[in-house]
């Protein structure tokens, strides 16, 4: 008899998208351009050219898409809104047929029984905003206030889970200082502005989300990797130490009351010609706004290495793990690993050190090209493995006393991989972008399977 990892009844079983990935429709109906219509729409941008113009066509299929996840016996669906979508101008003048929109997908998703889980900034800023400076700015944050209140007018009486924001870190430093997201910007002032201004306008949002949305919960999910030095030398732990702290302690840091890390302080410190002029007082009370809920999304773990360190010690062997599809960097890939026991790391040291009073998974997947197999089957073995595994990470977590309430599976159907287009396939559905077809893939219907026993066997 193999083991069954079981989950509480209550436990959420979820999948994930965002607006700019899967919904096309990119200028219809009074949407204003975002900064990645900007971006994909400018040449040499993404990998192989192309653009969210159509990606899924979401926004006309939603319908579908949503019998889709009712067969799969989702319970919650986590999407993202476009902001341009509603306020075109980026703040202002609103846009009635986007509200529309997504007034009717939510209650397409409760007609169906399926929990509408609502991200309110996935990236596409309306590009009008990027046009008085961006996220490096302070009026931005002042925006993103506007717009959640606008939203929340709308669709908070029936929207009772709000993350404010995803991936913090993509939004800053991958957007403006690694040049690799829409604007593209390489300047790590710019970066560290605008990390400040996105922590800055999740506080304000929170008490307007609250106040707009009685009764509901409101969170923000960031993005987290394991990071383990390639040597045991100074050198390369130095190096880990630093990037977990830009990449992993600056956010949550913030967030959970504790301001920003003096060692990343120190860090960031040559880099800004201006000093902490943006930082006005009071700013870190309101940043730390309690919230309900961390988001937290996991794919892998980083091996660091200072490559400039002089006489460095040896890399150290580490065993091979497998590897996906996806990787960092664009043109000089890193595969990202499959590493389930770092997601039981990670919740653990979140709990242990900011003691969120709940966590829901709301990104964990893989991408693999696997297609159909011609007789109406899309074998994935390996992703139902990722699945498994990292939900079975989950479970032993939740034994150790990590308050995990919910898990999103990323991604509900292949998309549009940001710079790296539609070559990364990382949907539990297989979408044939020339017909539009959906095809749950076999790891979807373990998924469903998994959903209907509130657990799996570990065969
Ligand atoms: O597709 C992205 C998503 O938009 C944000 N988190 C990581 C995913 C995979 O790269």
């Amino acid at each position: 008899m193999s083991a069954f990892i079981s989950f509480p009844d209550d436990f959420i079983w979820g999948a994930a998208t965002s607006s700019y990935q899967i919904e096309g429709a990119w200028n219809e109906d009074g949407k204003g351009e975002s900064i990645w219509d900007r971006y994909t729409h400018t040449p040499g941008n993404i990998i192989d050219g192309s653009t969210g113009d159509v990606a899924c066509d979401h926004y006309h299929r939603w319908p579908q898409d949503v019998a889709m996840m009712k067969a799969l016996g989702l319970q919650a669906y986590r999407f993202s809104i476009a902001w341009p979508r509603i306020l075109p101008d980026g703040r202002g003048r609103v846009n009635p047929a986007g509200l529309d929109f997504y007034s009717r997908l939510v209650d397409g998703l409760l007609e169906a029984n399926i929990k509408p889980v609502v991200t309110l900034y996935h990236w596409d800023l309306p590009q009008a905003l990027q046009d008085t400076g961006g996220w490096p700015e302070r009026s931005t944050a002042e925006a993103f206030a506007e717009y959640a209140d606008v939203v929340s007018r709308r669709l908070g009486d029936r929207v009772k889970t709000w993350i404010t924001h995803n991936e913090m870190w993509c939004a800053s430093v991958l957007s403006y200082e690694l040049g690799e997201h829409a604007p593209g910007w390489r300047d790590t002032a710019a970066a560290v502005r605008a990390a400040h201004h996105l922590l800055l306008s999740h506080g304000l949002a929170v008490p307007i989300l609250r106040a707009n949305s009685p009764d509901s919960e409101v969170g923000v999910t960031l993005n987290f990797e394991i990071m383990e030095p390639a040597s045991a030398s100074d050198a390369d732990r130095q190096a880990t130490r630093t990037i977990d702290g830009t990449y992993n302690r600056w956010f949550v840091s913030a967030l959970y009351g504790r301001h920003y890390p003096a060692d990343i302080v120190a860090h960031y410190e040559p880099h800004l010609p201006n000093g902490w002029d943006f930082v006005q007082p009071g700013d870190f009370d309101v940043i730390a706004a309690p919230i309900d809920f961390l988001g937290v999304n996991y794919y892998t773990r980083r091996i660091v290495r200072d490559e400039a360190a002089p006489d460095n010690l040896p890399q150290t062997h580490f065993p091979d793990l497998p590897k996906c599809d996806m990787h960092t960097g664009v043109w000089e890939p890193v595969y990202w690993e499959i590493y389930p026991d770092g997601l039981y790391q990670l919740l653990n040291r979140l709990h242990f050190e900011y003691q969120p009073g709940k966590i829901y998974v709301t990104e964990n997947g893989t991408s693999f090209a696997d297609g159909p197999d011609g007789s109406g089957h899309v074998p994935d073995a390996r992703r139902r493995l990722y699945l498994r595994d990292h939900l079975s990470a989950c479970r032993r977590a939740m034994d150790n006393g990590v308050p995990l309430a919910g898990y999103f599976a990323w991604s509900l159907m292949d998309n549009f991989e940001w710079a790296k287009g539609y070559q990364q396939r990382f949907g539990i559905v297989w979408v044939d972008y020339d017909t539009q077809q959906r095809t749950p893939k076999e790891s979807a219907l373990w998924y469903r399977d998994a959903i209907a026993h509130h657990g799996f066997a570990l065969d």
